[in-house]
């Protein structure tokens, strides 16, 4: 486990960001665990998560143009990861962002785009990836709009299965060639938890839920 890995699971639990108990995700499916980045919500606390981004990022290696972050939480998130990495300490990179509307805006400057236009190589900036719906979407928008979008950057990958049994990450990777960057997956936040984090029924209830749902357990 990476250094940026654990400072960011240690955030995400002192701000409750990681919950355990009983919740209807998107897909329908019922977690002993969710993840609600929304509860980052002071200036120090996204400061942190932007970095931690920002690190992941540039731990991956790979080579982009600018970021783009989804309604809604992807705004402050693709904010407060440009912001890092423009911090001379992350190496000061100035790269431009932009994001979207989720209802387009038909006065003014118009339209759903709002910042830098996309064009070139995109990193997607989001929250949490089950079954990839959210991120698919971008990426469509993305193409519509000329740009190339060639990864997406998120906090957690919860690594499960879709209907082709395959997980949302290798279906995005392998169908839309989109690079998935998670700051964790589910398995390195179960290994984490184990080490004494969360209790051992937590701990064998995420792992029953990942031996049913998740491509690891
Ligand atoms: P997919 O579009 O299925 O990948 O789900 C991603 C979205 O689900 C996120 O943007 C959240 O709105 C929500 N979500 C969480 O925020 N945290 C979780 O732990 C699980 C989900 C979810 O519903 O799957």
């Amino acid at each position: 486990m990476k250094p940026y890995q654990s400072a960011f699971i240690e955030l995400a639990l002192a701000h409750e960001v990681l919950k355990f108990g009983e919740f209807t995700l998107k897909s329908g499916r019922v977690s002993p665990y969710f993840f609600n980045l929304g509860k980052i919500a002071s200036g120090a606390a996204l400061r942190r998560l932007g970095q931690a981004y920002a690190e992941a990022l540039i731990d991956a290696g790979i080579e982009y143009d600018m970021l783009f972050g989804p309604a809604y939480k992807g705004i402050p998130l693709v904010t407060a990861v440009a912001l890092a990495l423009a911090d001379p300490a992350f190496g000061g990179q100035d790269r431009p962002y932009a994001y979207n509307r989720k209802e387009a805006k038909d006065h003014g400057e118009g339209g759903v785009l709002v910042g830098a236009p996309p064009r070139g190589r995109v990193v997607i900036v989001d929250d949490v990836l089950t079954a990839g719906t959210a991120l698919r979407e971008a990426v469509a928008l993305l193409r519509a709009a000329g740009a190339q979008p060639v990864a997406a950057l998120i906090a957690l990958d919860r690594q499960e299965k879709g209907p082709s049994g395959r997980s949302a990450v290798q279906e995005m990777e392998q169908d839309s060639g989109i690079r998935i960057i998670p700051l964790v997956t589910a398995r390195t936040l179960l290994e984490y938890l184990s080490r004494g984090a969360a209790n051992a029924g937590i701990v064998e209830a995420i792992r029953a839920y990942q031996a049913r749902y998740g491509v690891c357990a």
